[in-house]
């Protein structure tokens, strides 16, 4: 398969002005007219080449007159036609089978009722189009079914006709008045029942709300529903931006790709993003559910409004919507909380991202297949390059920005070019150099050093930036990097700053902007020796290197006056001493628990003039898969060891502070972020006393299992016994799934506490759990649970010496890819990073890889992930 450069783009030939379209639905056989109003773009002659994946042309015709065979051309995925007017009507019928459609990409069938998914190119599974984001159409959109079947027909815009028709049909035509790229159609049809709400919008108009799901989950639509109002409210008082339509609908279907989609008017949504009741779903999927529907509803703008001219730039609106869902999450709760949890993810995943074989800047540059650059860098890291502009420009210099480049680009598909432009002309800054973020792949590194200079009183800072080589880019040009710091006094107080050559000091603290490979910074009138707190915030997505001490570093976690910096001297901490006791591991010695760290843990633990939920962040060692990340070559059993030794040793002799304060927070009541804060401290506390293998603590997290009134305290106690193999563990399972066994969201979570066990037996587990007759491979939340899980998050067994846990994952992926290429090629990312392993895992990894590409019929998605890992 060919890679695709975005140095190749070149504007379309074609516009099409308007669609038409008209659907008759049936599971297998559906028929779509469609009637494209076209415009040539250019002045001289051009054919008319047509995107079309898996369809049937049944008819065709230009102006009404059937087209001379030598001027129309049909290839494989493409349409050609020549020698058209400049302007003319082109009406086709093709046919579709919907049920069928395995992959998830077009129209299929979910739970016996019609959907979409058009991102990135599905709509040419439909019918053929221009299918590319530069080409906006007004949709008009004709929907008839059988009546009984498909009580309700949706499509984009507002509803402009419905009706009956003979033989038990009926119909509905929608009009969706704002120009949209193809990817953003929607339809939907099928038996569904909604909850209805209304939202007056900013300057007074009323938006019919309505979320569509399946009659049994009626129930659990209320939190989804508010979140939606929250963020329509949100964004008017953040950004100013108001929503354009009559009406805003969310379908919830099971089988879904995603995790939702930003259809005009018509999100669909995994229905993992939206289901939600206390004694169904956790506090992180009540967390989760708000962001996701927030992020959907911000795209209306940053990405409807203003959309992308092609595939490179998918940064521009997920960079940028995931920093608005990120804010608009921050500002829900703690915002040093969302911040932990967001560097958490970026180091976790993203970092090894950038890191790899599948390494590719914020704006790729060439692609096999798009799918597979729906990306932790172009999400995670574009969020961070968005908040990195924040950092630089200041809050209302972002705001200014923002309403520059809405007001610019609005109904326009443009670039991160475009984007950063808006961003200088509102605040007459240059950024030019800042740009290299968006096309340079890999994580810079920060050298800092400090030097106090008593005499002269003053401290030095040197800083040194690099970035590792990636593919395709071995020398990179020094980024644009805003460097928050302060100093800090040996009380914890900041110092005020006066950098050499300054009149004046200024306090708290300071914005360095590091913009050369090296920076050298005197700060003067510095009374005694400091403490820096650097990078405050997680001011870019570094990784920083200063050779604190562990002084030092339990001074920072006790006393920084940045909340995200107090957190981060801790997992610094914990780093440092989970290295020496791996190293340990490796020599074959016992680990030891560093008596300083569990001082200063332990003064976290009793500080109750903390946020629960700031305490119980600040009490979690560092994961597993960021250990490995600090690693030269990774050694995933003395990791989980090193891990788990200092997690029951911290049990043990911590047991009765635990215990303590598991007690103090009885009162759980509640959905409100300071409830969720105390559940998730008081979960904490019952797993480390579960980790010191305890009978008590077994027989505490049964009683909390079996009390439990919501999702949390089940699963947190569930999930403290898998620390404890036995009796109480597998009646406590056993009970879950026979009570959830119709839930398939909830068993999701059964499965995933099952593949993620370390406990002997992995594959058997797996194989067992594949057998359930809840699991289906079909089902892409069901595979993520069992196979994901397990090749994702369970480092022992899934690297298990003998490779069993590679031959597993290889023959899922070879079965999945021929059904659902878009998972399939998400599964093999755990193999890609196979040179970071031992040299018998290595050659395990790789055989699997070479496998996988020489297996016959072979999707484009799993053989560029596959290669590009191999190559
Ligand atoms: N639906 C995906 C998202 O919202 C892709 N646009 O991020
Ligand atoms: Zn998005």
């Amino acid at each position: 398969p060919a890679a695709i450069h975005l140095t190749d783009y070149a504007p379309p030939q074609w516009r099409i002005e308007h669609v038409d379209l008209c659907f008759q639905l049936d599971p297998v056989d559906t028929r779509v007219r469609s009637r494209l109003q076209l415009r040539r773009a250019v002045s001289q002659e051009a054919p008319l080449v047509l995107q079309g994946e898996e369809l049937k042309l049944i008819n065709l015709t230009v102006d009404g007159e059937p087209v001379a065979p030598g001027n129309l051309q049909q290839d494989e995925g493409s349409l050609t036609l020549h020698e058209l007017p400049a302007q003319c009507t082109l009406e086709m019928e093709t046919a579709i089978s919907p049920e069928a459609n395995t992959a998830l990409s077009g129209l299929y069938v979910s739970g016996g009722n019609f959907c979409t998914q058009c991102e990135a190119e599905g709509f040419r599974r439909i019918t053929w189009f221009l299918d590319r984001p530069d080409v906006m159409t007004l949709f008009t959109v004709r929907l008839e079914a059988d009546k009984d079947r498909f009580p309700v027909l949706l499509s984009n815009g507002n509803l402009a006709d419905a009706g009956d028709l003979p033989e038990g049909r009926h119909y509905a035509v929608w009009h969706d008045p704002f120009p949209k790229p193809s990817y953003l159609f929607a339809l939907v049809a099928g038996d569904l029942v909604c909850q209805q709400d209304r939202f007056t919008t900013c300057s007074g108009r009323e938006v019919d709300l309505r979320i569509y799901v399946q009659r049994h989950n009626l129930d659990k639509c209320d939190h989804a529903m508010r979140s939606l109002k929250k963020s329509m409210r949100w964004d008017e008082d953040t950004y100013g931006r108001e929503y354009d339509l009559d009406i805003y609908m969310i379908v919830a279907v099971d089988d879904f790709n995603m995790g939702a989609m930003e259809n005009k008017g018509l999100n669909v949504f995994n229905s993992k993003y939206v289901l939600a009741r206390p004694d169904t779903a956790t506090d992180d999927d009540f967390v989760a559910i708000e962001s996701v529907i927030a992020h959907e509803y911000f795209h209306n703008w940053s990405g409807n409004r203003v959309t992308c001219r092609d595939w490179f730039q998918l940064s521009l609106k997920e960079g940028l919507t995931v920093f608005r869902d990120q804010e608009f999450t921050a500002d829900q709760s703690l915002r040093a909380v969302k911040r932990i949890g967001d560097v958490q993810r970026l180091r976790s995943l993203q970092f090894p991202e950038d890191a790899g074989p599948m390494a590719h800047p914020v704006r790729p540059q060439s692609y096999i297949e798009i799918n597979n650059f729906y990306t932790m860098t172009v999400y995670e890291k574009g969020a961070e390059v968005v908040r990195m502009i924040q950092t630089l420009v200041g809050r209302e210099g972002f705001r200014r920005g923002l309403d520059l480049y809405f007001e610019r680009h609005d109904g326009q598909a443009v670039t991160t070019d475009d984007f950063v432009k808006a961003m200088e002309d509102a605040n007459a800054r240059d950024l030019r150099r800042f740009r290299r973020w968006y096309d340079q792949a890999g994580t810079p590194v920060l050298d800092v050093a400090g030097e106090y200079d008593e005499t002269n009183q003053s401290y030095r800072l040197t800083v040194r930036q690099s970035c590792p080589p990636s593919q395709g880019q071995s020398e990179k040009l020094p980024f644009h990097i805003p460097l928050t710091l302060a100093l800090l006094d040996s009380q914890g107080r900041e110092i005020p700053l006066r950098l050499e050559g300054e009149s004046q000091a200024t306090p708290g603290e300071r914005v360095i902007e590091l913009t050369a490979p090296d920076h050298v910074l005197v700060f003067r009138d510095v009374p005694e020796a400091p403490v820096p707190s650097l990078l405050r915030g997680f001011s870019a997505p570094v990784k920083l290197k200063f050779p604190y001490t562990s002084e030092e570093l339990a001074f920072l976690m006790g006393h920084d006056t940045d909340d995200f910096n107090r957190w981060e001297a801790g997992q610094q901490f914990a780093v440092q001493m989970l290295q020496g006791q791996i190293a340990h591991i490796q020599a074959g010695r016992e680990p030891t628990l560093d008596p300083l760290f569990q001082e200063a843990f332990a003064r976290v633990l009793d500080n109750d003039t903390l946020d629960p939920a700031l305490v119980a962040e600040a009490l979690t060692l560092p994961g597993e898969t960021y250990l490995a990340e600090q690693m030269e070559v990774v050694d995933v059993d003395a990791i989980h060891q090193a891990r788990q030794f200092t997690r029951r040793a911290l049990g043990q002799a911590l047991a009765a502070r635990f215990r303590a304060v598991y007690d103090a927070l009885q009162d759980t009541q509640g959905m409100d972020a300071a409830a969720m804060g105390r559940r998730r401290l008081r979960n904490l506390c019952l797993a480390y006393l579960c980790a010191a293998e305890d009978a008590n603590a077994q027989a505490l997290a049964e009683a909390q299992y079996q009390s439990a009134d919501n999702m949390t305290d089940a699963m947190g106690a569930l999930r403290a016994l898998m620390d404890c193999p036995g009796e109480i563990q597998e009646r406590s399972l056993a009970h879950f799934e026979a009570r959830w066994r119709e839930e398939p969201l909830v068993l999701d979570k059964w499965f995933g506490l099952q593949a993620t066990a370390s406990a002997p037996g992995a594959l058997d587990r797996i194989r067992r759990l594949m057998q359930h007759p809840g699991f289906s491979i079909r089902n892409p939340n069901r595979v993520r649970a069992v196979l994901g899980a397990f090749a994702m998050a369970n480092p022992v067994h899934f690297h298990a010496a003998d490779g069993s846990g590679y031959e597993l994952i290889t023959d899922q992926v070879l079965e999945l890819d021929a059904l659902n290429p878009q998972i399939a090629a998400r599964l093999v990312t755990s193999l890609s990073r196979w040179k970071r392993f031992d040299e018998q895992r290595q050659g395990l990894m790789r055989a699997c890889l070479e496998r996988i590409v020489a297996h016959p019929g072979l999707s484009r998605d799993v053989y560029e992930i596959a290669s590009r890992s191999l190559g």
